[in-house]
C-alpha cells in the first residue's frame, strides 16, 4: 500500500509528511487533468479535500486489494461531487490505476462516474444529492453497534451542504444513540457554487454540531497533514472530551489549494481548467502537460474492467410460525405482532438481524411489541423522516433486515428522494407504512396518502404489495423479511372483517403463503372481473356478493403483489371478459393504470373501467369517504353493473 500511517504516533514522522507532499501533488495532477480531459467535474472542493483525504486512507482499516472486506472502516463521501479527488486518492493506495480513472473519468459506461458510485472500488455509497451523506453514515455506524463491530465510519462534507436541515436529523440522532464510532470532516473552504458560504447561507459549522452533543474539534489548516493527522488519530481513537459522542473534525481549507489563480474562487466549484490553465497549474506543480497523451488514450474504447458489484450482505432469515386472524382487526396489529414473531425468531443479543425504526409514530404502527422484546434493535428517530429513511437503508445493507415504518405520505411522498437514493444504492430497506388511503378517515387529506404506488413505481428496485386483510398482511410481511432488496408494504388504519374463501374459512389463513408476482383468484365468475388490493377489498367482497344476489356472477382477483404486478392473471381476466379495478389511490396513477397499460402491452381490448380516488378526500368515516367517491359496495356494484 502507498502508505500506512499509525495512529497510535502522535505526530508523523518528517519522511511521512515527504511522502504526503509527493502524493498531494500526483493527485493535484490527476485532479485537474481528469476533469479537464473530461471537460466537466469538480476540481475546485476536490483540491481542497486532498489532503486530509490522503491522511484518513493512510489512517484507516481497509485492504485496496480486496475492496470490500466486511472488517474495513467505512468512508462515505456526502459531497459526491468531488469524485476526482476521490479517485486520485483511491489510485494513490492501489485500488486501480491512473490510467483506468483518467482514462475513463465521466464516459458513459465507465467505471468512474461523475459523482461517487460504488461501482468504483473502495466507494461506499452512491451519493451526490447534498445533506444525506451524514445519515448514510450514521445508518452504518449504528449497524455497528447494534452487532457489536469494532469499526469506525467517516463522513466526508462540504461547508455549504450544511445547509441541508436532514443533516441537522441525523446530527441529534447520532448523539442521542452515542454514535462514538462516527467522525465526520466538514471541508471548510467558505466557498460554495453562487459565492462565498457567508453569504449564500451563513451557517456555524461547528456550533451547530456542538449544540447537538458532539465533540467539535477545530483545524485551522486542513492541508497541513500533520496537524489534520493528530486530529483525526484524536477522534479515531476517542481521546476525546465526550467519549461516548460523536466526533466533527472542521477543518478551515482553500478551494482549489496549490494552483494560485484557482484559490478560493467559486467559478473552480465545477469548472475544468481550459489548455492554457492547465499548461499554467502544471508549472506551478513542476510537472509537464501531458494532456494530449491522455487525450489520445480516450479515444480508445471506454473500459469497464475496474467496475465491482458492489456485495450487501443480507441476513438468512426464519419467518416465524404465521399467525391466522378469524375475527375483525387491523392490518397494523397484524403486522406488529408478525414483526414481534420475526423478532423472537432471528433476534438474539450480539446478533440482532431485525431492526425497527419509527418517527414517534410507534404506537400507531404498533411496534411496541417489537421494541419491548429488542429494545437494542429499535431506533426511535423522532420526527426526522428524510434522515430515518436513508439511514434505515444504510442499516439495511448491514446483515439486518431493517424495517422502518410511519404513515403512508410520511414514508413515501415526505422521502422520496431519500428512497431513490436508496434504491439506486440497491438497498435492503423495508418501509412499512400504515395509514395509506382515505381509510385515514378523520384526519383528512393531508394525512391520505393516495399517491404512493404511482411515485414507487418510478423506482427500478422496489417491490409494492398491498395486503388485503390482516392474514395476507401477516404472510406479506414474513415475505418481505425473508427476501433481500427494497420492498414497501402498505396498509390502512382501520379494523376490517377477513377475507373468506366460499366455505367460509380465512382465504389468506393456514397454509396460505404470499408470492411476489403472484395475484390470488378469490372468488371466480364469468361476468367479469374485479381486480383490487387493500382497505377496499372487504367493499369489494361485499360488492361481489350483492352482485351475486341479482344473479351477476363476478370474479374476484386480489392484486396484492402491486409490483411486480401478475401479467399473467390480467391477461387471463382480460381475455375472460370486462374488467373493474378498484383501489383506495389516485385512481389514474395506481393499479388501475397498471392493468390499462399490461392490457395495451398485450393488444387486449375488454370493456374496462377504474374506480379509485379520484379528488382530495374530506375529514369523516372511512365508509362514509369510500361511499362518497363510490368505493363502497353499493358504489362498486353500480359500477360493474354500467360497465356491463
Ligand atoms: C440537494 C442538492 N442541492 C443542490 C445540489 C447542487 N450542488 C452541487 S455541489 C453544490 C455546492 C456545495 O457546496 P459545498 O458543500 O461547500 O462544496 P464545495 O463547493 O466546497 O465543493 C450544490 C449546490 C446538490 N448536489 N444537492
Amino acid at each position: 500500500m502507498a502508505l500506512e500511517l499509525n495512529l497510535q504516533n502522535k505526530e508523523l514522522t518528517s519522511d511521512e509528511i515527504a511522502k504526503l507532499a509527493e502524493m498531494r501533488k500526483v493527485c493535484a495532477r490527476r485532479i485537474l487533468l481528469a476533469t479537464s480531459l473530461a471537460s466537466s467535474g469538480h476540481p475546485g472542493g476536490s483540491l481542497s479535500t486532498l489532503d486530509m483525504l490522503l491522511v484518513t486512507y493512510g489512517c484507516i482499516n481497509h485492504k485496496p486489494a480486496d475492496s470490500q472486506w466486511p472488517g474495513r472502516d467505512r468512508v462515505v463521501m456526502s459531497i459526491g461531487h468531488v469524485s476526482p479527488g476521490v479517485y486520485a486518492v483511491l489510485a494513490e493506495y492501489g485500488y486501480f490505476s491512473e490510467e483506468d480513472f483518467l482514462t475513463g473519468f465521466r464516459r458513459a459506461g465507465s467505471g468512474f462516474p461523475g459523482h461517487v458510485e460504488r461501482i468504483v472500488p473502495g466507494v461506499e455509497w452512491d451519493t451526490g444529492n447534498l445533506g444525506q451523506g451524514l445519515s448514510t453514515a450514521v445508518g452504518m455506524a449504528q449497524a455497528f453497534k447494534m452487532q457489536g463491530i469494532d469499526q469506525k465510519v467517516i463522513c466526508y462534507m462540504g461547508d455549504g451542504e450544511q445547509q441541508k436541515g436532514q443533516i441537522s436529523e441525523a446530527m441529534r440522532y447520532a448523539n442521542k444513540y452515542n454514535l462514538n464510532n462516527l467522525i465526520v470532516i466538514v471541508d471548510r473552504n467558505h466557498v460554495q457554487i453562487c459565492g462565498s458560504t457567508e453569504d449564500v447561507m451563513d451557517i456555524d459549522v461547528a456550533g451547530l454540531f456542538e449544540i447537538s452533543g458532539w465533540n467539535v474539534l477545530k483545524l485551522d489548516d486542513g492541508h497541513d497533514t500533520n496537524k489534520f493527522f493528530q486530529a483525526f488519530g484524536r477522534a479515531y481513537n476517542g481521546e476525546v472530551a465526550k467519549g461516548d459522542k460523536p466526533t466533527l473534525i472542521e477543518a478551515q481549507t482553500v478551494m482549489g489549494k496549490g494552483i494560485s489563480f484557482m484559490e478560493n474562487l467559486p467559478k473552480y466549484h465545477g469548472s475544468p481548467l481550459t489548455q492554457e490553465q492547465l499548461t499554467e497549474a502544471f508549472q506551478e506543480l513542476g510537472l509537464e502537460n501531458d494532456f494530449d497523451k491522455w487525450a489520445e488514450l480516450r479515444k480508445k474504447p471506454v473500459s469497464t474492467a475496474t467496475k465491482v458489484k458492489h456485495v450487501v450482505r443480507y441476513p438468512d432469515i426464519a419467518a416465524g410460525e404465521p399467525i391466522t386472524y378469524e375475527s375483525k382487526t387491523d392490518c397494523r396489529s397484524a403486522y406488529g405482532n408478525a414483526l414481534y414473531s420475526l423478532a423472537q425468531a432471528n433476534n438474539v443479543e450480539g446478533t440482532m438481524r431485525i431492526a425497527g425504526i419509527s418517527c414517534d409514530l410507534e404506537g400507531s404502527v404498533k411496534m411496541g411489541d417489537f421494541r419491548k422484546h429488542s429494545p437494542s434493535a429499535f431506533f426511535e428517530a423522532g420526527i426526522q423522516e428524510h434522515h430515518a429513511a436513508t439511514m434505515a437503508a444504510a442499516i439495511s445493507c448491514e446483515e439486518v433486515a431493517c424495517f422502518f415504518s410511519t404513515f403512508g405520505v410520511f414514508a413515501v411522498s415526505e422521502v422520496y428522494n431519500q428512497n431513490r437514493i436508496s434504491d439506486i444504492n440497491e438497498t435492503n430497506l423495508k418501509v412499512v407504512a400504515t395509514h395509506c388511503g382515505l381509510d385515514v378517515g378523520e384526519d383528512g387529506p393531508t394525512h391520505q396518502g393516495i399517491d404512493f404506488i404511482g411515485l414507487m413505481r418510478n423506482y427500478f428496485r422496489f417491490s409494492v404489495y398491498m395486503p388485503a386483510d390482516p392474514n395476507q398482511t401477516d404472510r406479506v410481511i414474513r415475505r418481505a423479511a425473508l427476501d433481500s432488496g427494497n420492498v414497501f408494504v402498505g396498509m390502512g388504519r382501520s379494523k376490517m372483517d377477513m377475507v373468506l374463501a366460499v366455505d367460509g374459512s380465512p382465504f389468506f389463513g393456514g397454509d396460505y403463503r404470499f408470492t411476489p408476482g403472484k395475484g390470488d383468484w378469490v372468488r371466480n365468475g364469468d361476468a367479469g372481473t374485479i381486480i383490487t388490493y387493500g382497505s377496499v377489498t372487504p367493499n369489494v367482497m361485499a360488492a361481489w356478493q350483492k352482485l351475486k344476489d341479482e344473479g351477476i356472477s363476478a370474479a374476484v382477483l386480489v392484486m396484492a403483489s402491486v409490483v411486480p404486478v401478475d401479467e399473467a392473471a390480467i391477461v387471463e381476466a382480460a381475455r375472460k371478459g370486462p374488467i373493474l379495478t378498484v383501489e383506495d389511490h389516485h385512481v389514474d396513477t395506481g393499479l388501475g393504470a397498471l392493468v390499462a397499460m399490461v392490457m395495451a402491452d398485450n393488444a387486449l381490448a375488454t370493456p374496462f373501467k377504474r374506480l379509485g380516488v379520484s379528488r382530495y378526500g374530506s375529514s369523516g368515516k372511512p365508509a362514509d369517504l369510500y361511499a362518497d367517491q363510490g368505493l363502497d359496495a353499493a358504489g362498486i356494484a353500480r359500477s360493474f353493473r354500467e360497465m356491463l
